[in-house]
């Protein structure tokens, strides 16, 4: 029986390329580019499956170029970057990657909440530039961790793990606001309570955004509610650009209306908002939020066996959509 035919968007781990070479006839991409829609489509052609990252956006236009493909493997939990309706009318089956990187990305989030409040970045350039003469009182005095209020925009499985090493590890008061509630039993877990977002806003230390990227969550975070923020307060942003005004943001950050922001996704990133660069009390990093190399590696994997199911008339481990419930005809 002829393979399968897939193709993998961007480098992966070694690994999982070896794993899905015995299962498929497997195309990759060398240069390890991120490919324009049309160079995508372009590649796409012959191909049964795919495994992406959040780069590939996975457009109506891309699935018509492409009538053989089936399913579409993100390597990532956020899938913003699918057309999830172009791929339900399409029957395209299309899958993501949770849990498997839930720990290591809230353990990132903590960091760059740890970065961010008690200046480590900032003070880094500061001794690397030679700037360093004396001790001061008040030399990088930053905000307090411990003890403070954790406010967490977006309570799924990453905000709880966030929230759980904030009351666990620093007995911090921890607030969330979501789009429902957790449970009694889910909140009682990870010591939180629901507040709406302007008691949030009004009350925490420290914001974290960990919300997915819909038309409703773009700009969660603009001028309006960087105003009702404490002056004292910092914003981590580790869910997607675009739920932040990146200028609004780098705007309040020039005028000291919130104390600092830890962000690790920008609007529009790879390109960062110019001022976002010249303002010193903000670190940032390059979206590497779930980068350690197991992780990486496990997101792969599970891509890799989602493909291997689908392709193999299983029912995917992880779907975004459900074509088989409701395309008019499916690709597989
Ligand atoms: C990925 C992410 O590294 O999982 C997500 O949603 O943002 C990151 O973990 C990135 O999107 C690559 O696919």
């Amino acid at each position: 029986m002829t393979k399968r035919r897939i193709l993998i968007a961007r480098a992966i781990h070694p690994d999982v390329v070896a794993f899905l070479k015995q299962h498929f006839e497997v195309h990759t991409n060398d240069a390890d580019t991120v490919w324009s829609p049309e160079q995508l489509a372009q590649q796409l052609q012959g191909m049964d499956g795919v495994l992406t990252t959040s780069s590939e956006r996975i457009s109506a236009q891309v699935l018509a170029a492409c009538p053989q493909l089936k399913v579409v493997a993100n390597m990532a939990v956020g899938y913003n970057n699918f057309d999830v309706d172009a791929m339900e009318q399409a029957g395209v089956q299309g899958t993501n990657a949770p849990d498997v990187l839930t720990e290591t990305t809230a353990d990132f989030g903590f960091a760059l909440l740890m970065a961010t409040a008690r200046r480590i970045t900032e003070s880094e350039h500061y001794l690397r530039a030679g700037k360093w003469s004396k001790w001061s009182y008040d030399m990088f005095a930053g905000a307090e961790v411990h003890g403070s209020t954790l406010g967490i925009i977006g309570m799924g499985r990453i905000g709880q793990g966030i929230a759980k090493r904030g009351a666990y590890g620093f007995g911090m008061n921890v607030i969330y606001h979501n789009r429902s509630h957790l449970s009694p039993a889910l909140e009682a877990e990870c010591k939180a309570r629901y507040v709406s977002k302007d008691e949030l806003l009004q009350t925490a230390d420290h914001v974290v955004l960990v919300l997915p990227y819909t038309p409703e969550s773009h700009h969660t975070i603009g001028a309006a509610e960087l105003a009702q923020m404490k002056p004292t307060a910092t914003l981590i942003n580790i869910a997607r650009g675009g739920i932040v005004d990146d200028a609004a943001l780098a705007q309040a950050l020039k005028a000291q209306r919130i104390a600092a922001a830890g962000l690790d996704v920008f609007e529009g990133e790879p390109k960062v908002h110019p001022d976002l660069l010249t303002v010193p009390n903000v670190v940032l990093t390059p979206h590497i939020a779930s980068a350690t190399v197991a992780t990486r590696r496990a997101m792969g994997k599970l891509a890799a066996d989602n493909l291997v199911a689908v392709l193999g008339g299983e029912l995917p481990l992880t779907p975004v959509n459900t074509p088989d419930a409701t395309a008019k005809s499916l690709r597989w």
